[in-house]
């Protein structure tokens, strides 16, 4: 692309993916939930190109970049393309202050690895946007814009989780947000001797998207009839164990298993907040297997390669728990591991994973980290 040539960086930004501790699908449930960014991350560089509306964008990673035109924000067939392209159409719908830009990005971030890049992409978009262009953006605001582009653009009827925790976050909390007040609260997370380690299962099964709305209409569907004994029940949030039982008798049996997952998780949410605060581990690692079950036999979104990570975690004392971390299908596994067992832990569960399922399994350790940050360079 002609821009890279002569490209001087007006501003970085970066902006992290994320892990959630407890609380998957949650989030468009009106839910709690505990995620954190990390130190993975895709870092952008902005200039203005002095054009009214040209732009160009280009990933370093995959070598791959486009150009469009601010009058003309239309979808594209290239799936990342969309990321970009909806969080424009979004600030555009709030503010004619954009004009012409040339982006360069690159990322360090897996992508479809449950780590959040979609969110990642957006919201390291916006902000930088907001910079370079004074647009007098909130965090907020740009969190909920980069949100409605998914749902525009990418087509995926994400909750909010992602993008609140790529901007929000703090060094060494995981953040305890309120899906429906968008109320948040740090919460300290120490978990000395222990380690937060990812297994990449580096497989992202295609069902992700489709499956992902498909969980979202069930949630809705279960709220419906749900209303029809508990008109006063908006979602499935306020829906209490007693409710549920109540219930199931009129429930079809996939959305009643559907349901229970939510309420069971919504209060894991809570109660690992509370482990957390006493430093319970143990219980803490109890809640993330029992996480896992519920993601895998009553919400159906795991696959043959997470289910077996897990299983294979609870043969080591060094492991406290373990679970599938993000929307589902496959990406990272998160695993709370005794800091003297990590390598033992890695070494066979690599070496169990390659013989299972001839793949390389990729771990790292994550440590919850900051928020989406931005300098300016000139
Ligand atoms: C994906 C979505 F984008 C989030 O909003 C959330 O629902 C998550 O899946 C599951 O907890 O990452």
């Amino acid at each position: 692309m002609e821009f890279l040539d002569s490209f001087k960086s007006e501003l970085e930004v970066v902006s992290p993916g994320r892990i959630n501790l407890i609380g998957e699908h949650t989030d468009y449930n009106m839910g709690y939930v505990l995620p954190t960014a990390i130190e993975k991350n895709i870092t952008f560089n902005f200039k203005k190109n002095g054009t009214p509306d040209t732009c160009s964008v280009y990933s370093k990673t995959f070598d791959t970049g486009f150009e469009f035109n601010l009058k003309e924000v239309a979808r594209s067939e290239v799936e990342w393309r969309n990321y970009i392209l909806g969080v424009v159409n979004e600030i555009q719908k709030r503010t004619d202050q954009l004009q012409g830009f040339d982006c360069i990005l690159e990322s360090n971030l897996p992508t479809g690895s449950g780590l959040s890049s979609s969110a990642a992409l957006e919201c390291g978009l916006a902000f930088g946007l907001n910079e370079l262009f004074n647009l007098g953006l909130t965090k907020l605001e740009m969190v909920q814009l980069s949100q409605t582009a998914e749902h525009t653009y990418a087509g995926t009827q994400c909750g909010i989780m992602d993008q609140f925790a790529s901007v929000m976050s703090k060094e060494g909390h995981v953040i305890l947000l309120d899906c429906q007040s968008l109320e948040s609260n740090y919460i300290p997370i120490n978990l000395q001797p222990y380690k937060i380690i990812l297994l990449n299962t580096k497989v992202s099964h295609n069902l992700a998207t489709s499956e992902y709305n498909v969980r979202k209409k069930e949630c809705e569907e279960g709220v419906e009839i749900i209303q029809r004994k508990y008109p006063k029940v908006r979602s499935l949030r306020e829906v209490t164990p007693e409710i549920l039982d109540a219930c199931k008798i009129d429930l079809p049996e996939v959305i009643y298993k559907r349901c229970s997952f939510i309420v069971a998780e919504n209060k894991r949410v809570l109660d690992m907040t509370e482990h957390l605060k006493k430093n319970k581990l143990e219980q803490v690692g109890k809640l993330l297997y029992e996480a896992h079950e519920g993601i895998s036999s009553y919400y159906e979104v795991s696959c043959p390669e997470s289910d077996f990570l897990v299983d294979f975690s609870k043969k080591y004392d060094a492991v406290l728990g373990a679970r599938q971390t993000g929307g589902g299908f496959g990406g990272c596994t998160l695993n709370i591991v005794h800091q003297n067992g990590v390598e033992a832990f890695i070494k066979e569960a690599s070496a169990a994973y390659k013989s299972k399922f001839d793949i390389e399994l990729e771990p790292f350790e994550v440590k919850p980290t900051g928020g989406t940050s931005a300098k300016e360079l000139v």
